[in-house]
């Protein structure tokens, strides 16, 4: 069998995507180890030559190469339907993807605010200049004034979560009792924070006790997938690790 994931890396072999953090997890569940292609900002030739498009991830498994995370994840669920269920059965697959779309609006819209002055510095140098003004151009504002009063948006944030902290106090996953998709998708962006900001979301508040447990579950799942790659550099570089990552 050829089964290859196209994986988005930044600097010093960090995993900065949570599209591709949510399918590594989805590899681990179906106990599936694909061949990796690390894949930088610059290699989008590669993708849009295999995939007709140009973001990542994509796969290729036996001649075929699916693109997005979503059709990725029913892909491996629908062709490796003797390993573990991503989603325990349809009706799980269609809350699935409500969660994915919740997560990838709401949620990630949230984390972006709180996490993007600092994110930038664990891009790979040689992407970096692409990924400010394509991502400026969108917010149009710089990535720092655009973080600037991110302790003001933290509200908004908690507010997001809320749903999240109510169900992880009722159960150890949000999938229930044990890990599934659901957790996959809306971990990747807490694992995206943890991967791209020296700031810990849920460093301060209290009311987030649930999520702050589940996170560290999330992260010791599968011999510790969650830190088998580099975060943001915390150590001996004062308040904030750009130092470390600036080259
Ligand atoms: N809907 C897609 C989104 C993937 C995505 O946004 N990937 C970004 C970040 S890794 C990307 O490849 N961007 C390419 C670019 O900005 O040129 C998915 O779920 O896979």
């Amino acid at each position: 069998m050829v089964l290859v994931f196209h994986e988005r890396v930044g600097q010093g072999g960090r995993r900065i995507s949570p599209f591709s953090w949510r399918i590594r997890y989805a590899f681990a569940h179906k106990g599936l180890d694909p061949e990796i292609v690390p894949t930088r900002f610059v290699d989008v030739e590669r993708i849009r030559g295999l995939s007709g498009q140009h973001y990542v991830p994509i796969i290729e498994h036996d001649g075929e190469v699916v693109h997005d995370s979503w059709s990725i994840a029913c892909h491996l669920e629908d062709r490796f339907p003797d390993r573990p269920s991503l989603f325990g059965g349809d009706a799980g697959r269609g809350a699935a993807r409500l969660v994915n779309i919740w997560s990838d609006s709401t949620l990630g819209s949230a984390m972006r605010r709180q996490i993007y002055g600092d994110f930038v510095w664990v891009i790979d140098p040689g992407d970096r200049a692409y990924f400010r003004r394509s991502r400026e151009a969108v917010l149009g504002a710089t990535l720092e004034d655009y973080s600037a009063d991110r302790d003001e948006h933290l509200p908004a944030f908690f507010e997001a979560c809320a749903p999240l902290e109510r169900a992880l106090l009722e159960q150890p996953y949000l999938a229930g009792a044990v890990p599934a998709y659901v957790d996959y998708v809306v971990f990747s962006v807490f694992q995206w924070a943890r991967v791209g900001s020296p700031r810990d979301v849920l460093a301060k508040p209290d009311g987030m006790d649930g999520v702050r447990a589940w996170r560290a579950r999330m992260v010791a799942l599968y011999d510790g997938l969650g830190d088998r790659f580099p975060l943001y550099p915390l150590q001996n570089i004062g308040s904030n690790g750009r130092a470390a990552l600036q080259e």
